[in-house]
Formats: C-alpha cells, sequence, structure tokens
C-alpha cells in the first residue's frame, strides 16, 4: 500500500492491524485532496492579488467576474468528495460493522474501563465468558467474576496488561464501571467509547508482533492522562505460555454448581450493581 507507506514515513504510529491499511489510504487520500485544494486556492488567492492591483485597474469593476469556471471547480469537488465518501469511506466503514469474524480462532476479550484503569475478561477456549455481578467483586476480583461458574473456569482477568496471538482475529467488548471512557489503540487503528450501561464490540486481526499502547481517549478526571495499558502481540506459543500462567495463579474452583442466579457481566449489571 504505497499510500499508507507515505503517511507512516511523514510521522503517523505505524500501522499493526489488517484493516488500517485501508484506513491509513483514505486518511492518506483526504491529506492529498486537502493539500491540493490548499494549493489550488492558495495560488488562486495569489493570482488575484497580482492581476487585480489598483496600479492596473485604478478604476473600479462593478461587473466582476463573468466567467462559469469557479462554478465548474466547485462542482467538481463536490464529486470527488461524494466518491472519497461514497467509495472508500463507506466501504470501510461497512467492513468494520458487517464482517465479524466468527470461528474457534476468535479470541474474545472484555475491555472494562475503570478510572484509572483497564480491566480485561478473557473467554478462554471455550469462547464463553463467565458469569460476573459487581456485588462479588473485591480487590482481586475487580469485574467480580463468579468462579463457580462452569464458563468461568477457563477465563482470566488481567489488569492494564491485554497479550493477543498474531494473526488471531480478536473481539473486544468494550464496557466501563464508572464513566465514559475510550478504548483506544491507535496502532491497530481502533477506538471505541466505554459507555456505563453499554456492551459495544470492536474487531480487529493484529499482523505486527510488538507492544502496543491502549489509552483512554476519552477525558474522564483528573487520572486520565495515566490511563493506559500495555498491548502485547506475540506468537501463538507466547500467547499461551502467558494465558496458562495467569489462570495457573487463579484460586481452584471447588464445585461448578451455582448457588444463585447471576446476571451476565453487562454494563446494565455493572451499573445497577455500583
Ligand atoms: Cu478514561
Amino acid at each position: 500500500m504505497p499510500f499508507a507507506l507515505l503517511i507512516e514515513a511523514l510521522g503517523i504510529c505505524p500501522n499493526a492491524s489488517q484493516h488500517g491499511y485501508t484506513i491509513d489510504s483514505m486518511l492518506e487520500m483526504l491529506h492529498w485532496f486537502m493539500l491540493s485544494l490548499f494549493v489550488g486556492w492558495g495560488s488562486f488567492y495569489a493570482y488575484t492579488l497580482w492581476r487585480f492591483q489598483k496600479k492596473k485597474h485604478p478604476k473600479a469593476d462593478y461587473v466582476g467576474a463573468t466567467s462559469h469556471l469557479p462554478t465548474k471547480l466547485e462542482g467538481g469537488v463536490l464529486v470527488l468528495e461524494v466518491i472519497l465518501l461514497l467509495s472508500f469511506a463507506a466501504p470501510i466503514w461497512a467492513n468494520r460493522v458487517d464482517e465479524w469474524p466468527t470461528g474457534p480462532d476468535v479470541i474474545h476479550i472484555r475491555a472494562v474501563g475503570e478510572q484509572f484503569l483497564w480491566n480485561f475478561q478473557y473467554s478462554g477456549t471455550d469462547g464463553k465468558f463467565g458469569r460476573s455481578n459487581l456485588s462479588l467483586a473485591s480487590t482481586a476480583n475487580s469485574l467480580g467474576i463468579d468462579y463457580k461458574d462452569v464458563n468461568a473456569n477457563d477465563d482470566i482477568v488481567t489488569r492494564n496488561e491485554m497479550h493477543i496471538p498474531l494473526g488471531r482475529p480478536c473481539i473486544i467488548e468494550v464496557s466501563s464501571k464508572d464513566v465514559i471512557h475510550d478504548y483506544c489503540v491507535p496502532n491497530m487503528r481502533v477506538a471505541q467509547d466505554a459507555i456505563p450501561g453499554s456492551v459495544i464490540p470492536l474487531w480487529f486481526v493484529p499482523i505486527k508482533a510488538g507492544t502496543y499502547d491502549i489509552v483512554c481517549a476519552q477525558l474522564c478526571g483528573n487520572g486520565h492522562a495515566r490511563m493506559r495499558a500495555e498491548l502485547v502481540v506475540e506468537d501463538e506459543a507466547a500467547y499461551k505460555k502467558w494465558y496458562d500462567g495467569v489462570l495457573a495463579l487463579k484460586a481452584p474452583v471447588k464445585t461448578a454448581s451455582v448457588a444463585q442466579p447471576l446476571l451476565p457481566l453487562t454494563a446494565t449489571s455493572l451499573v445497577q450493581n455500583r
């Protein structure tokens, strides 16, 4: 993607996701278009200053310009903007919201914002999140996961640290425990508001191994600037080793029965149980 390579050379943080280059290309096209408009209109302005200077035209002309060229140029700009919107921006957006990855390869993670950190719950190999209720929340169990629920057996919860395997699609369900935050990973070209009362998913496929910043992109209080987590993209073996290591730290579950029905972890339950 030549467009994306140039925009990276100009200083945008490097893309590390599969869909990111389409967004970068769109951004770059827009910037070239804006640059050509800026140069075009700037040159025209300079030309009019020279062309209609008082020395050459001591007497004002009340008829003014009679050419229809400016109107045609404006029409051309409008057509180009419509083409950019319908042919490039709309398909990129449709891909983001309509073509969700499916299958056993998909990693499911909940990202729950909290002043001023990020909690991550992994669904584990069964792909199902264990139930949670904030009445069970404690310092050691920030999301109130009910570890008696059989679906929670292979779940892990981490704080400010998220690992994902290279090349596997990740669906992140974004929510918040308190105020509005924004789960933003600039290198993955994703950002989503974390809203109490809502669980909003986003997805991406990491294509470059490395360590990236997860930041809060919504001013959320005094500690907003330090609400920053780490995203580690690593190969499958390293990811599995890390996951199993965190899983091993969990207290053993004695029974799989659930004494009373608990709400699944939705933002609504998060809010209701605060
Ligand atoms: Cu925040």
